[in-house]
């Protein structure tokens, strides 16, 4: 049995798509999820991603979470390569505003799936937010601090608009 450290894997395909997962970033910070962060391209760098993946498990890594633009093949060739639960951020290009992202990302073939969030930053918070969710399961310390988090979230929200 592999140790489980619920470390999260953060990964992208271009330094260009940092701006949209920094959010990830913060969420997991904020719950003191342990993670890491790279670039993997599917297209551009093709053996890191293999090497990446071929690796994940015996990284530790608990869930990937993957974004990409455009053609975006990075979280579903992740996915086809480890059994490690993969969420797929579509980023939001500047052509199709994403749409390409979207689609490529969310239709997986049966046997391969990608849990697909929204475009660009409610995607990139909400896969942290997912990613925490799922590791609450079995971590109670992610769990309260999930919780908590909801808890504010529940609060901030006014009664009535000003
Ligand atoms: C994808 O191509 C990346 O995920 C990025 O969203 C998109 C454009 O990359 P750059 O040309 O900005 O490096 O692989």
């Amino acid at each position: 049995m592999k140790k489980n450290t619920n470390k999260v894997s953060i990964i992208m395909g271009s330094q260009s798509d940092f701006s949209t997962l920094k959010h990830t970033i913060k969420v997991l910070k904020i719950l003191s999820i342990s993670h890491e962060v790279k670039i993997v391209s599917a297209h551009r760098t093709p053996k890191r991603m293999f090497q990446y993946a071929s690796n994940a498990e015996k990284n530790n890594i608990s869930i990937i979470i993957a974004g990409a633009g455009g053609s975006a093949h990075l979280p579903g060739m992740i996915a086809a390569l480890t059994r490690i639960p993969v969420i797929g951020v579509p980023i939001e290009s500047k052509k199709l505003k994403g749409l390409d992202s979207l689609l490529s990302i969310v239709q997986m073939p049966k046997g391969i799936p990608v849990a697909t969030v929204a475009i660009g930053k409610d995607g990139a918070i909400n896969a942290g937010l997912l990613a925490a969710s799922i590791l609450s399961i079995f971590n109670t310390k992610i769990r309260k601090n999930l919780i908590k988090w909801r808890s504010s979230q529940t609060k901030s929200v006014k009664k009535k608009p000003s």
